[in-house]
């Protein structure tokens, strides 16, 4: 199979465009000039698109599973846990049917999801992320062809300027960068830290060349949806606040974007990082 994106294959990062369309049809739910300017930036944020229950239970949800996975309380760092997505209460918002027709309406087809998560960033000293393209890691190690999945970010607390919030380089999802070749390591500490698929500064420093320097921190609240293309490039720094960051995200995909044989990896991730197999499109 032709690999038009090679990242992680040579000794030398360098450039391609981007193939695919960004988004196929615009949703329902958004104005013509939102629709326009979310291709144009690879990003959206919806003001108020759930309603308060929905973001209530989800938050009580979030306490629980949190309570298992930071038991340890010398572990400050970024605790993500995947897989959320069929379990209550989160498989409600995951299927809220005006989320689904945005998705499907963008994606021009019947959709799917690639992976869940909750990224927990505990307060006062949580780490951040470095640059990145979530589908360069995607396509490295799960295998999946095309630009055609979105990323829908749903916040459980505020994400303010102070507390590591996402910050996004606008129209940075037109182009990829193929990153160099780099020791593989196992699916769990790749996903805790990311460094295979870094851009290095140089190419950084491009993306921001066509983003006229333009960067945009997501600050957003409970009940917003942010959603973001798989390629738009974003970073996030460490929680030095005292107040706790949670959000959820649903990543989906085009049914006809599965998953093949990974493009630069020697095996399948764990199934919650990267859906492969049988797949129900999601009505
Ligand atoms: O490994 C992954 O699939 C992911 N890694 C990062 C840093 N962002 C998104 C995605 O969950
Ligand atoms: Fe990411």
């Amino acid at each position: 199979m032709i690999d038009y994106y090679p990242t992680r294959k040579s000794n030398k990062g360098y450039f391609v465009d981007r193939r695919e369309i960004v988004a196929y049809h615009k949703p329902k739910c958004i104005t013509k000039n939102l629709f326009e300017k979310y291709c144009q930036d690879g990003f959206l944020i919806i003001k108020d698109f759930f309603h308060p229950i929905e973001i209530q239970e989800c938050e009580h949800g979030a306490d629980s599973v949190q309570g298992l996975i930071t038991s340890d309380p010398a572990i400050k760092a970024i605790r993500s846990r995947t897989g959320i997505h069929n379990q209550d209460p989160f498989k409600m918002v995951a299927s809220n049917p005006m989320l689904l027709e945005m998705m499907q309406s963008l994606l021009g087809s019947d959709i799917y999801i690639h992976q869940s998560r909750i990224n927990y960033k505990a307060g006062i000293g949580a780490s951040g992320w470095a640059w990145h393209s979530d589908f360069e890691t995607w396509h490295a190690q799960d295998g999946m062809k095309e630009m055609r999945c979105i990323t829908a970010m749903i916040p459980l607390t505020e994400n303010t300027e102070c507390n590591g919030s996402l910050m996004v380089i606008p129209k940075s999802h037109e182009l990829f960068y193929c990153c160099k070749k780099e020791p593989e390591r196992s699916a769990e500490e790749q996903f805790a830290e990311q460094i295979e698929g870094v851009p290095p500064v140089e190419a950084i420093s491009k993306f921001f060349e066509r983003s006229k320097g333009e960067i945009v921190m997501i600050k957003c609240r409970p009940g917003d949806l942010v959603i973001f293309d798989c390629n738009l490039i974003h970073v996030s720094t460490s929680n030095m606040t005292p107040h706790d960051r949670t959000n959820l995200f649903f990543v989906y995909n085009s049914v006809e974007n599965q998953l093949v044989e990974p493009f630069a990896a020697s095996g399948y991730r764990p199934m919650e990082m990267g859906t492969r197999g049988e797949i129900k499109a999601l009505v």
